[in-house]
């Protein structure tokens, strides 16, 4: 090479992701990126190794969601790139930007299946899954795979984008003069899309006709971090707003005009709804009866064309991003052009001072052992005057009540299950969160749920992060096991001492039954800063099977008869 100045794969992978400002990697090592892992770490980057590949695939996701920059999990070939692919999918279905990258066996060994090492043509298994693949087979594309990874990644609809690089890619050598040329540099990933003037003349029509008009905001407007914009709209015109449930704090869940203590009664009457940043999608009954009139019309702020009439007619879409679109509607709103009427107004606020004094009785409640209720109540008193903590929620009965009686105050502070009910993002978010973050977390979590990301605990004490989380602990899916005899398909083992696991790890374990001693472990640990894990005892029969979404369970009619 006539002392010609050289340079390899693994060195171009990291001068690409340095140069497009990627500081974090999230992933597990192994053949062939352990010398990647090795390097990027040397070089600056903070690489943050994880247990199993889903919760790191889970972390870079959350981590994209946070900060609008993709996340990036890196893997090994076949099977650390499938447990990958689980995040990468749940990235794709939740519209948060993503990036997978995995090394992958010998090519021409692999596509005439003779049996390599990890074997698998993992660029197309992932296809289905995710928003785009790419495959790098040349150490000079090393630089344009990443930049088409980014842009397919932030711009548009975010989703999960796969990168495939060869382990001989990785350890091919080339001259740094070239090297340095293929490099790019991705300027302006995900473009501002401004929408058209006549779409947002046709919304303001609709909406200037409405009497009962309904904001309805998604967590695409929580990504889209626009929030002194939608801020600004509901305020101006004072039209009430419901968030689901990642929209939660984007307006405190206590602003006098969020109408979420009499949600069903606002989206059943509203006139017009104006969606922001949220799909008609199971989440919302799909836009249909008995929760929906089959009146009402809307207005829907999306950045996908595609989504428009998906599951109804949509009366005035604007097509553009979130951002540009509510600075646009702000623009063009005529003082008293918008209003809800005060008989509409004073309709949801009765019905929320109703629903918010029943919830309020129930909360009071302080049973022995405790439950559900009780439980997050004493959670929720622990984080009130901490706003700036994240909170993650994954679970069925531990969702949907955390969803209900935890309170949020500031945007994009509340993680959870998302659009797939998943279990297992626990935590690989919480994780992702207090990484990008350097806030605290707590992580609320059904016993099963935690199960599934239950041993990152060991990194989140390897990493000393200030993760709290706590078990709601009935004993198994939905509810405890009732019989005695051999476990049922729901059930686990009674009173699990979790809060060893973590000790086992030098974190902090607290095993609470009572609702003061609850709410003083969390105020203990969550000033500590330091990894704790608190077991709380729950009665195993407070948990509804499937919690609230009941109706979607199918029964069988001839159980026990055949
Ligand atoms: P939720 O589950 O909270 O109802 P969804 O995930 O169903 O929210 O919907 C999010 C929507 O937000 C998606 O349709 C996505 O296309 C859209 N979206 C994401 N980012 C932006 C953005 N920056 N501007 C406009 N729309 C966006
Ligand atoms: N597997 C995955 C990946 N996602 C799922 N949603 C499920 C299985 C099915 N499932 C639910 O939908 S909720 C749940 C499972 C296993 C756990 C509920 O039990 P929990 O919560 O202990 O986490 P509660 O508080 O006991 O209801
Ligand atoms: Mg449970």
């Amino acid at each position: 090479m006539n002392g010609q100045a050289m340079t390899d794969g693994f060195h171009l992978v990291v001068d690409s992701l340095k140069l497009n400002g990627i500081d974090t990697l999230y992933g597990v090592a192994g053949i062939p990126i352990t010398d990647l892992l090795r390097l990027a770490h040397d070089e600056g980057l903070r690489y943050i190794g994880f247990r199993h590949e889903q919760s790191a695939g889970n972390a870079a996701a959350i981590a994209g969601y946070l900060t609008q920059k993709p996340g990036i999990c890196m893997t090994v070939s076949a099977p650390g790139f499938l447990n990958g692919m689980v995040a990468l999918a749940n990235a794709t279905t939740n519209c948060f930007p993503m990036i997978l990258i995995s090394g992958s066996s010998d090519r021409a060994i692999v596509d005439l299946e003779q049996g390599d090492y990890e074997e698998m043509d993992q660029m197309n298994a992932a296809k289905r899954y995710a928003k785009a693949v790419y495959r790098v087979n040349r150490p000079q594309d090393i630089g344009i795979g990443l930049a088409r990874a980014i842009h397919a990644a932030c711009s548009g609809r975010p989703g999960g984008v796969y990168l495939d690089l060869t382990a001989e890619v990785l350890s091919s050598v080339l001259d740094l003069e070239t090297a340095k040329k293929s490099l790019v540099k991705v300027v302006d990933p995900a473009p501002a899309q401004l929408p058209a003037p006549e779409s947002i003349a046709r919304a303001l029509d609709l909406l200037a006709s409405a009497q009962r008009p309904l904001v309805l905001l998604g967590k695409g407007a929580a990504y889209a971090q626009a929030d002194r914009e939608i801020r600004s709209y509901i305020e101006t015109t004072g039209v009430p707003f419901l968030p689901m449930s990642m929209a939660k704090g984007l307006l405190p869940d206590n602003h006098p005009q969020s109408a979420a203590a009499a949600r069903s009664y606002a989206i059943g009457q509203a006139d017009v709804v104006m969606l922001v940043g949220a799909r008609l999608n199971w989440l919302l009954s799909h836009g249909k009866g008995p929760l929906w009139s089959e009146n009402t019309q809307f207005v829907q702020v999306d950045i996908s064309p595609t989504e428009i009439d998906s599951n109804r007619a949509i009366a005035a879409p604007v097509i553009g991003d979130i951002k540009s679109v509510m600075a646009a509607l702000n623009a063009a709103l005529e003082p008293g052009k918008v209003k809800a009427s005060s008989g509409w107004i004073d309709e949801i606020g009765k019905r929320k001072q109703k629903n918010i004094e029943k919830m309020a009785a129930r909360l009071k409640e302080d049973p022995s052992p405790m439950n559900f209720s009780s439980a997050l109540r004493a959670v929720r008193d622990a984080l009130a005057g901490r706003p700036d903590v994240y909170v993650v929620n994954e679970g069925a009965n531990t969702l949907d009540f955390g969803r209900n009686i935890i309170d949020m105050f500031e945007p994009r502070k509340r993680l959870d299950s998302g659009t797939w009910g998943i279990m297992g993002i626990g935590m690989g978010y919480a994780i992702g969160a207090a990484v990008e973050s350097g806030k605290p977390v707590v992580a609320i979590e059904g016993d099963s749920a935690f199960g599934f990301s239950g041993m990152e605990l060991e990194t989140i004490c390897r990493y000393q992060l200030p993760v709290i989380t706590i078990i709601m602990n009935n004993n198994g899916i939905y509810r405890g096991d009732a019989r005695d005899s051999a476990p049922s398909p729901t059930g686990f083992l009674p009173d699990a001492r979790y809060e060893k696991i973590i000790e086992a790890f030098g974190g902090v374990g607290y095993y609470v039954t009572d609702t003061q001693r609850l709410n003083e472990a969390v105020s203990e640990a969550i000033a500590s800063g330091k990894p704790a894990l608190i077991n709380a005892v729950i009665d195993p029969t407070a948990g509804t099977e499937s919690g609230h979404i009941q109706s979607l369970n199918p029964k069988s009619a001839l159980a026990g008869k055949v």
